[in-house]
Order: C-alpha cells, then sequence, then structure tokens
C-alpha cells in the first residue's frame, strides 16, 4: 500500500508499517463514526421535550460494561503486540549488517562509512544489503529521520541510537531526503540531508570515488 498522502515507502519494512498505519486507522475510524453515530441519534431522539422533563436514573449494567471494556482492550493489546513486534524488528539488525556511523552536527549530518570516508549530507548505500546506522550527536540531539523508510531515531551526544534499513534493489537510483526532525537551532530547516540508493557495484565506485576525493 502507499497513497499518495505519504511519502514513497522504500523497504519492505516501510510498506508493512504502512499496512499497520491503515489498520489502525480503519479500526479507530469505524470507532469513531459509530460513536458520534450513537451521539448525534440520542441527543435527537432523547432530547428534552418538555419543560421539567426528568430523565430515568440508571445504575449499571455489568453486561454492557464488561462489553465495551473487552473490546476495546483487546484491541489495543493486538495494535500494541503488532507495533512492539515492529519496533524491535527494526532495531534488531541482522548479523551481516554494513555499518555507517551517523553523526548529527550544527548544521548538518556526517556520514562514516566502515573504511573511514566521511561525507557530509549527500551519502548514499548499497541495495540489497541490510545497512545499520549507528547514530549520534556532537553537539545537540538532533533527530535523523528518513521518511522514504518510515524510520527516526534522535542523535544524542554521548549515546548511541541505531535502525537499519535493507533498500530494494528496485529502488536503486533513487535520491530520498534525510531531514533532522527535532529543532536544533538557527540552521535546523537546512540541515536536511540526501540518500542515495545504488547498486552494490556503483556503491563501491562511489565510496572508492569519495576516498580518492578525501585523500
Ligand atoms: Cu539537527
Amino acid at each position: 500500500m502507499g497513497g499518495t498522502w505519504l511519502p514513497p515507502a522504500l523497504t519492505q519494512m516501510a510498506r508493512e508499517a504502512d499496512t499497520l498505519f491503515y489498520v489502525m486507522l480503519a479500526v479507530v475510524t469505524v470507532f469513531f463514526v459509530i460513536v458520534e453515530v450513537l451521539l448525534v441519534t440520542f441527543l435527537i431522539r432523547y432530547r428534552r421535550s418538555r419543560q421539567r422533563q426528568v430523565g430515568v436514573a440508571v445504575h449499571g449494567n455489568n453486561k454492557l460494561e464488561v462489553v465495551w471494556t473487552l473490546i476495546p482492550a483487546v484491541i489495543l493489546v493486538l495494535m500494541g503486540a503488532f507495533g512492539v513486534k515492529y519496533v524491535y524488528a527494526v532495531q534488531n539488525p541482522p548479523a551481516n549488517s554494513y555499518v555507517v556511523h551517523v553523526t548529527g552536527h550544527e548544521w548538518f549530518w556526517e556520514v562514516e562509512y566502515p573504511n573511514g570516508v566521511k561525507v557530509q549530507n549527500d551519502f548514499a548505500i548499497p541495495a540489497g544489503v541490510p545497512v545499520l546506522f549507528d547514530i549520534t550527536s556532537q553537539d545537540v540531539i538532533h533527530g535523523f529521520y528518513i521518511p522514504a523508510v518510515r524510520l527516526q531515531q534522535d542523535a544524542v551526544p554521548g549515546h548511541l541510537t541505531q535502525f537499519y534499513v535493507t533498500a530494494d534493489p528496485k529502488d536503486i537510483g533513487q535520491t530520498l531526503p534525510v531531514p533532522c526532525d527535532q529543532f536544533c537551532g538557527q540552521g535546523h530547516p537546512t540541515m536536511v540531508g540526501s540518500m542515495k540508493v545504488l547498486s552494490q557495484a556503483d556503491f563501491d565506485a562511489w565510496l572508492q570515488q569519495q576516498k580518492e576525493k578525501s585523500q
């Protein structure tokens, strides 16, 4: 799934997050409509029709109360379980992940690769491989956010946060924005990186090129 109102979904995980979002949206919409229709119906149907009219006092209905407590409880627990499962999944990278270090600065992203190459803001990842972002900050709290993968982690000084991304080979060639989503000072609005998805071969060539550039 993925409508025009959501950013493009890059990974399988992003599509699952969208599905979870749509399922939750459907559930809350159904109950919202039921509640509002009942509310308006009762407002009209049981409105006071004569002066000094007094309603009948009703004292509890155990059966009804159990039903309207249990149904939402079950639904919320299920939604919570799926949500938690998803959160753990994105934070437990496969052992063969390609580790990339991300450091937030005022006001740019520094991305460091295993071979020591560092780039600013414009970076690339290989498709088809789990890429693990190890995220921290040099100064204040920033937010490393990739809308296309539906993931965000705060970049906190002295602390490591992480998530991983496995880009689909069909997404090769895409360039995706990586905004900072924690207000971090004057330059915050301009703190936007861009992530390019490359084939493994193109990525290797790109990394080599960056290495030569830095020497
Ligand atoms: Cu920032």
